[in-house]
């Protein structure tokens, strides 16, 4: 019996041999924010690499464990970079209103994170013409300023709750908790090509690819207004040429309205009906299909001896089975400030907020401050 236990003690060892990692010395960095890596068992020979960015107030650790992408990753074979950004204030965002990091090698956050992607592509023999972004709020903010600094390196990208490249610009700082909201109070509107400008200027001279974008939104958000979706997607469809053919409701389900760009392979958009901030699931497989990364590995290389045992059962026993019930207790003694994360699995901080922000379960993973 004792036998058994332990057999299945050592299987479940086996089937989580890859985890989340934190990588030290792969740039010189220059907004001090920091790496992890997610690098699975079973690595595709040349393999892609996507980039996960973190909200307000999170950190790579908290992106990951609020997603599954790492499951897609165990079964195709591709690398995920988890940055944690520098924290402003005991908040910590991406800082997506200065110069630094709307210029391409700016010295600011944008270039430290495609410092991690270089570290990563160098390191592991990664295939630089397949390197992804998907963010949420902040970081839904720092995809489309990554995808405006850095079309070179993205190939797509994919936010969720964003604001257009360089909406916070001439902000002096953009953290919610400012009193210049202008930028996500949508007060900032703009034409489809002054748009095209303010992402084009950010890498004044480049004439090559620009990065496909899927865009997602709720439509009742109010932190981040979703009149903001309208105009990411005015921004990308300038940059990419491409034109709106219509909309389609309940697409990719129920409460969905999809906004079709073209053929939808350069540009489209989901807006989710009552859904608000934080609340509009990844939709993990629809983000890496629009990037082409669920293919199946043509060759494969092992990083450990773990491998022969991860694939097939992997397969049956993905995280997603994971039975959701209760939002994690966290710490109750610390109180967390407006916007903040409260709770959500595997958070362990402050669950209480400071008055009058009280804690909002958005989604299993995270309950937030508001
Ligand atoms: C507020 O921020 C916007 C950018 O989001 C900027 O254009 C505007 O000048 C700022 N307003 C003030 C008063 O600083
Ligand atoms: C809403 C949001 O994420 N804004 C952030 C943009 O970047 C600045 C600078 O780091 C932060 O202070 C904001 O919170």
């Amino acid at each position: 019996m004792l036998g058994i236990i332990k057999a299945i003690a050592l299987t479940a060892s086996l089937v989580h041999g890859a985890s989340l990692q934190s990588v030290t010395g792969w740039g010189s960095n220059p907004s001090n924010i920091q790496m992890s890596i997610y690098v699975p068992d079973r690595l595709a020979s040349k393999p892609p690499v996507v980039v996960a960015l973190h909200g307000c107030g999170g950190n790579g650790q908290q992106m990951y464990s609020s997603s599954r992408f790492q499951t897609y990753a165990d079964q195709y074979g591709f690398i995920l970079v988890y940055p944690s950004s520098n924290s402003n204030q005991g908040m910590a965002c991406w800082d997506n209103h200065s110069a630094k990091s709307l210029t391409h090698d700016g010295g600011g956050d944008t270039q430290g994170i495609v410092q991690q992607v270089q570290y990563t592509l160098n390191k592991y023999n990664g295939d630089a013409n397949r390197v992804y972004v998907i963010g949420f709020s902040s970081g839904a903010m720092m995809t489309n300023n990554l995808a405006a600094t850095y079309p070179d390196v993205f190939e797509a990208g994919a936010p969720f709750a964003g604001v257009p490249a360089a909406c916070w610009a001439g902000a002096g700082g953009s953290n919610p908790l400012n009193t210049n909201t202008s930028c996500p109070n949508a007060q900032i509107t703009k034409s489809a090509q002054d748009w095209g400008n303010y992402a084009r200027n950010a890498y004044p001279g480049y004439t090559g690819r620009r990065t496909r974008m899927q865009i997602w939104h709720g439509a009742t958000d109010n932190l981040v207004l979703p009149q903001l979706f309208q105009e990411e997607l005015k921004q990308w469809s300038n940059v990419l040429g491409v034109s709106q053919v219509g909309t389609n409701s309940n697409n990719p389900e129920s409460g969905y309205t999809q906004y079709l760009y073209g053929d939808g392979k350069q540009l489209v958009g989901y807006l989710a009906a009552g859904l608000g901030h934080g609340a509009v699931p990844y939709h993990e497989s629809m983000v890496l299909s629009f990037f082409g990364v669920l293919t199946t590995p043509s060759t494969s290389t092992t990083t450990s001896t773990r491998a022969t045992t991860t694939t097939s059962v992997l397969t049956t026993t993905p995280r997603t089975t994971m039975v959701i019930t209760t939002t994690t207790p966290g710490n109750p003694g610390a109180q967390q400030s407006k916007w903040g994360q409260c709770g959500g699995i595997g958070w362990t901080g402050a669950s209480a907020c400071s008055p009058p922000a009280a804690c909002s379960t958005l989604n299993p993973y995270y309950a937030q401050c508001l």
